[in-house]
C-alpha cells in the first residue's frame, strides 16, 4: 500500500487549528528543525551572551550555533565586536567554543593573525603582493542592550531590533548592567525541541504545580485572568497582588522607573519580545527563597531593594533584572529533540562572594526552576512524538502567549518563503 506522503513544513504549520498546540512533526522532524535554525537563529536577532562574558580587552567568547560559530570579542577600546569564527585562509575555526583571553586572534592552522577589529595583521608565505586588506574576518552584526549581547548572522538583519533597543535601554539603565560580573553560570541540555522550551517559558499555567521555589517570589499577572478554580485563599492572594502592584507602580513611577508592559509580539514583527516590571511577592525584593535580596551590594546607584523584576523575553531568551542581581537565560537549538539552555547570574562587579552574597541563596530559585522546566520540556517532547498525540487546546487565560508564538512562528516562516 503506498504510504501517505509527508506533509510539508508549511502544511504542518498552517494546518494548526487556532488555539491548539502544534503538530508533533513540528517538534520532531529533522527538516523542520533545519529550517527553524535557518530562519529563527540565522536570520533573526538572537541573544548569545552578556558583556560580562568578555570583561577585559582581549577576552573572547565563542558561541556555536548549528554549523555556524560566532566570536564575541572585547577590543582595546572596550568595544564589543562579533565575527564569524572562520579563518579567511582556508576556513579553519579560530577558537573552540567557550571563553579565552588572547593578545591577537591567531588561527591555529597556519597562524594567520587578526586584530580585534577583524583586520588581518600578519601572514607568512603569502608573498609581497598579497593584499591583507581584503581578508578581514567577516563581521557579525551586534547590539549590546543593557548587558545583553544580541547578534544577527544575516546581512539583512531585521531593523526592528531598534524597538527592542529603545524599549529596553532606559529600563535597564538604572542597573548599570555593564558593571556586573558573572557570579554563576549553568548549562542544561534539555531533551526537547527549542519551541517547546520557549512555549514553556511563555506560560505560568504550570508554575503552581511545578515551581515551589519560583512561586515564593513570582506572581504571574495572568494568574488573575482565570475565571474559574480560584479558591478563596487564591482570590485573597490575587486581590493582595493587585493592590500591591498598584502601590508599587505608583512608587516606582515617582522614582522615574518604567513599569508598564510593552509587547512586540504580533505576527508582523520580526523581533519578538515582551517586557514589564513585575511585582515580587513576600518582602518584594528579589527572586530568592525568602524574597529578600541575595546580594547586599545592589546593582547601579539605587539604594532601593524593592525594584521588582524587570523581565524581558525574546524568541531565544528570558531575563529577570532585580535590584541585587539579574538572571539571563538563552537557548541554542542542538537537534530536533535537544536544546541547550545557558543561564548566567549577574551581580555588581565589586560584589564579593561570601561577603555580599552567598552563591546558594543567589542561585537556588532559578537552578531549581530550570531543572523543573527541563523535565517539563522532556515529557512534553516525548509525548508529542507519541503516535497517540493529537494537538490539544490552550487555556485562553494562561496560554495566550503560546498561541501568539505559534502565529508569529507561522508568519515568520511565510515571510521567508515557507
Ligand atoms: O517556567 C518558565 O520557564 C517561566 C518562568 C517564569 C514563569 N514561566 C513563564
Ligand atoms: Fe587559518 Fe590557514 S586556515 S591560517
Ligand atoms: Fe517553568
Amino acid at each position: 500500500m503506498p504510504s501517505t506522503p509527508e506533509k510539508t513544513h508549511s502544511e504542518l504549520i498552517r494546518g494548526r487549528q487556532p488555539g491548539r498546540s502544534m503538530a508533533g512533526e513540528l517538534f520532531g522532524r529533522q527538516d523542520v528543525f533545519e529550517t527553524d535554525v535557518d530562519v529563527f537563529f540565522n536570520k533573526h536577532w538572537i541573544l548569545v551572551g552578556v558583556t560580562a562574558d568578555v570583561p577585559e580587552p582581549g577576552d573572547v567568547s565563542t558561541v556555536d550555533l548549528g554549523k555556524a560559530s560566532i566570536l564575541v570579542v572585547r577590543d582595546d577600546d572596550d568595544n564589543i565586536r562579533a565575527f564569524r569564527n572562520v579563518c579567511r585562509h582556508r576556513g579553519a575555526r579560530l577558537k573552540e567554543a567557550g571563553k579565552s583571553t588572547v593578545g591577537m586572534l591567531v588561527c591555529p592552522y597556519h597562524q594567520w593573525t587578526y586584530d580585534f577589529d577583524g583586520s588581518l595583521r600578519h601572514t607568512t608565505h603569502m608573498g609581497p603582493d598579497f593584499n591583507h586588506s581584503c581578508k578581514s574576518l567577516r563581521p557579525v552584526q551586534l547590539r549590546v542592550i543593557g548587558a545583553l549581547i544580541f547578534v544577527c548572522l544575516s546581512d539583512e538583519a531585521p531593523q526592528d531590533i531598534a524597538v527592542l533597543e529603545e524599549t529596553m535601554s532606559p529600563r535597564f539603565a538604572p542597573y548599570h548592567l555593564q558593571n556586573t560580573k558573572i557570579a554563576h553560570e549553568s548549562e542544561i541540555i534539555e531533551n526537547g525541541n527549542w519551541k517547546l522550551v520557549i512555549e514553556n517559558n511563555r506560560e505560568c499555567y504550570h508554575c503552581g504545580g511545578t515551581h515551589p521555589e519560583l512561586t515564593a517570589s513570582f506572581l504571574p499577572e495572568d494568574f488573575g485572568f482565570c475565571p474559574d478554580g480560584l479558591s478563596e485563599e487564591s482570590q485573597r492572594a490575587l486581590d493582595d497582588y493587585y493592590s500591591r502592584t498598584a502601590a508599587a507602580v505608583a512608587s516606582w513611577e515617582q522614582d522615574g522607573l518604567i513599569c508598564d508592559a510593552f509587547e512586540h509580539l504580533s505576527p508582523d514583527v520580526m523581533t519578538n519580545f515582551r517586557t514589564q516590571r513585575l511585582v515580587i511577592a513576600g518582602h518584594g525584593e528579589s527572586q530568592t527563597m525568602d524574597t529578600k535580596v541575595a546580594c547586599t551590594r545592589l546593582l547601579g546607584d539605587s539604594r532601593r531593594r524593592d525594584l521588582g523584576d524587570t523581565h524581558l523575553w525574546t524568541h531565544n531568551s528570558w531575563t529577570h533584572v532585580m535590584s541585587d542581581h539579574a538572571v539571563v537565560s538563552y537557548i541554542i537549538p542542538l537537534a530536533p529533540d535537544k536544546t541547550l539552555v545557558r543561564t548566567k547570574w549577574l551581580v555588581h562587579a565589586d560584589a564579593v562572594e561570601g561577603v555580599d552574597y552567598k552563591l546558594s541563596d543567589l542561585t537556588e530559585v532559578w537552578l531549581a526552576t530550570n531543572a523543573q522546566d527541563a523535565n517539563l520540556v522532556s515529557i512534553s517532547h516525548r509525548g508529542t512524538q507519541d503516535p497517540g498525540y493529537t494537538p490539544g487546546p490552550y487555556s485562553p487565560f494562561t496560554e495566550s502567549y503560546i498561541d501568539g508564538f505559534a502565529q508569529w512562528y507561522s508568519a515568520r516562516l511565510a515571510a521567508h518563503g515557507i
